[in-house]
């Protein structure tokens, strides 16, 4: 394939890699339920060779799927079947540009792990927030392209809201410097945002400038043990009064992914002496010890007014972090567990226990046995609705998915939710999101993507239709 020797000539024949082991990692997704095929996999060193790699695919016809960390869970990182895509992989993209604690911004290239910006942030006595399970691998280059969530969202936003400039390369290869550390820019239309949480269909992001917040070295956590997923979201004012401003995290783990956990996971154990329906992680997190005595005062209101029943507080860090595990391990357990159908559904947030009450009874109808494993960042709205197939049973999850999803996502849809809260849409839930979304509202995604992408040849069948 002339292609190929002109990529080599461009990237150096080491990053184009086209041996079977050596591409089989990018061509699987995390959850392993998307598989593609690649005609090679590309490995550039910086923005320059990005749009060179490019520019020569698209002269060439042929479609790139950019992949980061590849921790994605909506099958947006892999290519699909056919063999002829190529996959680009930003990992030597790894160089932080700046830090900068006068303006709190940071500048990183798209490749740089979400731990590095956090660790680069805490060296000059700042944070920066966003924070998943899957922070040690994955990158801010995918971080941007799914507008990632994850367990401090509640207090700082997505990843939309820590972003202030980016650098793209185009599909068609050129360059868009829009690396700006400003906080003030009203020039017309806000180009970044169209990049942000469009999983790499409009371009591929080569860097970002992101912002830094000052830093809440003082955390008091603790695990509640709740009566109903009612009390969880009734909770939610409480925790914030009692908070001042410094509640950072409120998440739902329900009894059967707390199961999970401790079954399949070596160190995690349950703190409590007897089952609870769900539980309650609560960090505060500020600059002052006062963040313990105030979390102490909202879990005594909390018991006064029967929402909680039970609660460990954290005493030592190594404590926290095995309360933590408890919560950030379920995706592992489930996985561990066997086969899997996620559904990462947000609601308004007074509507959630309600949701809960009617669909649970009906998926157990439509499969009998399936567990229901929910748990998520319940302070946000946003829930992760997963079932684990019957125990032994992960051909009926299969054949029963497509219902078991259409029952999840209707009533999301009846109550005016969304059925992708922080995941993306990528292959998994692009055909799901066109039927609920409106007519104009498809047709106005189709208008930018064809104005950006015209040959449609950036991670092509992701997000939208063919
Ligand atoms: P990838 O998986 O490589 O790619 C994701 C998408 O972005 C794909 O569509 C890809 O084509 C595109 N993309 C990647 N890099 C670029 C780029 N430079 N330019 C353009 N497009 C690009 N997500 C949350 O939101 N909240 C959570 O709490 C959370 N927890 C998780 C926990 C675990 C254990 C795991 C495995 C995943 C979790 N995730 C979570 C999902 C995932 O980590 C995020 O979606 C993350 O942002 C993906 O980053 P990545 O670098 O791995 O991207
Ligand atoms: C989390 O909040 C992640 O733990 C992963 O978003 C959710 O695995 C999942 O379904
Ligand atoms: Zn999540």
């Amino acid at each position: 394939m002339a292609l190929l020797d002109d990529l080599r000539a461009l990237l150096g024949a080491d990053h184009v890699l086209t041996e079977a082991a050596d591409v089989a990692p990018y061509l699987s997704d995390w959850t392993g339920a998307f598989v593609g095929t690649a005609a090679a996999v590309l490995r550039p060193a910086d923005t320059a060779q990005v749009a060179a790699a490019v520019g020569a695919c698209a002269a060439a016809g042929v479609a790139v799927v950019p992949q980061g960390g590849n921790t994605g869970l909506a099958g947006g990182g892999v290519p699909d079947a056919s063999g002829e895509q190529v996959v680009l992989v930003l990992d030597r993209l790894r160089r932080v540009r700046s830090v900068d604690p006068v303006a709190d911004t940071i500048t990183v290239e798209a490749g740089v792990v979400l731990a590095t910006v956090q660790e680069q942030a805490a060296a000059v006595g700042r944070l920066f927030p966003l924070s998943l399970g899957s922070e040690g691998s994955c990158t801010v280059g995918g971080n941007v392209s799914t507008n990632a969530g994850g367990t401090a969202v509640l207090r700082y936003g997505m990843m939309r809201d820590l972003v202030l400039g980016l650098e793209v390369v185009l599909p068609d290869g050129r360059v868009w410097d829009g690396l700006r550390p400003l906080r003030k820019d009203n020039t017309g239309y806000d180009l970044k945002q169209l990049f942000i949480g469009a999983e790499g269909t409009l371009g591929i992001v080569t860097a970002a400038v992101l912002r830094m917040l000052p830093d809440t070295p003082r955390r008091a956590t603790a695990l509640l043990a709740l009566p109903s997923v009612d009390a969880a979201v009734a909770l939610l004012p409480l925790l914030r009064e009692h908070g001042g401003g410094e509640l950072s995290t409120w998440e739902l783990v329900d009894r059967q992914a707390l199961e999970l956990v401790t079954a399949n996971l070596p160190e995690a154990r349950d703190p409590f002496g007897e089952p609870h329906p769900c539980y309650g992680l609560v960090e505060y997190a500020g600059s002052a010890d006062h963040v313990a005595s105030r979390l102490e005062e909202a879990l005594t209101d909390g018991v006064e007014r029967g929402l909680v029943v039970d609660a460990v507080v954290a005493g030592s860090p190594s404590q926290r972090a095995e309360l933590w595990a408890l919560r950030e391990g379920v995706s592992e357990a489930q996985k561990v567990e066997g086969a899997t159908l996620k559904h990462d559904v947000t609601l308004p947030i007074t509507d959630l226990a309600g949701y809960v009450a009617e669909v649970g009874p009906r998926v157990l109808d439509a499969l009998p046995g399936a567990r229901l494993v929910v748990y998520g960042h319940i302070g946000d709205g946003n829930l992760h609705y997963n079932v684990s197939a019957p125990v032994g049973d992960d051909d009926a999850l299969r054949a029963a998915a497509p219902a078991l999803t259409r029952i999840v996502y209707d009533a999301v849809a009846a109550r005016g939710g969304s059925i992708s809260a922080e995941h993306g849409l990528g292959a998994l839930k692009r055909d799901a999101a066109a039927s609920y979304k409106s007519d104009v509202e498809v047709e106005l995604m189709r208008t930018v993507k064809r104005a950006l992408d015209p040959r449609g040849l950036m991670n092509p069948g992701k997000v939208l239709p063919d």
